[in-house]
């Protein structure tokens, strides 16, 4: 079962991402709290422990929320969430242009994956696109050999 959270990412998956199984994708309307997707994601996987939950973040977003994986941990929630770090609040600072200009809040930093380590959950940096499907394979992700996509430069 495949989620994501606002911003980005939502903008991306919801677009392009082809639900293959019934109720294999969670969409949560017209609503677009950044940060949601990490609890509706531990929420799904309770209410159907035998699938694979993924919910996919901007780096934005697990700024909001990341200290709830924590309760993933604690709670023993299996979830796979996937941080797309591209490094900044993507395409906002045309909303608070003076706040941008002069104290640079479009860029947001951080290293996600040592956060959940940290905080009791197996975490993983992937850098380059190629490594990506290897990635999701050790987290538990399986596909038909030969379906997938190439994926595109830039997201990690
Ligand atoms: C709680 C909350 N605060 C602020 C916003 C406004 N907002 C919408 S998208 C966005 C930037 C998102 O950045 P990121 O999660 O890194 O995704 P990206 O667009 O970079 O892929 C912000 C700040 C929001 N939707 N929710
Ligand atoms: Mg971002």
């Amino acid at each position: 079962m495949v989620t994501h959270d606002s911003g980005g990412p939502w903008d991306q998956l919801g677009t392009v991402y082809e639900s293959v199984t019934p109720r294999g994708y969670l969409g949560w309307g017209h609503s677009s709290q950044l940060g949601f997707s990490l609890g509706l994601a531990m929420g799904a996987k309770l209410a159907a422990p035998e699938k694979l939950v993924v919910n996919f973040m901007g780096d934005g977003s697990i700024g909001m929320v990341g200290m709830d994986l924590e309760t993933a941990a604690r709670a023993q929630i299996p979830i796979l969430t996937i941080v797309l770090n591209n490094g900044v609040f993507g395409n906002y600072e045309r909303y608070m242009p003076i706040a941008a200009e002069k104290c640079d809040i479009k860029k947001v930093t951080g290293r996600y994956a040592d956060l959940a380590t940290s905080l009791g959950v197996q975490g993983e940096r992937v850098e380059r696109p190629q490594e990506i499907g290897a990635a999701l394979r050790r987290a538990g992700c399986t596909w038909p050999r030969g379906t997938t996509k190439t994926p595109h430069a830039g997201t990690a």
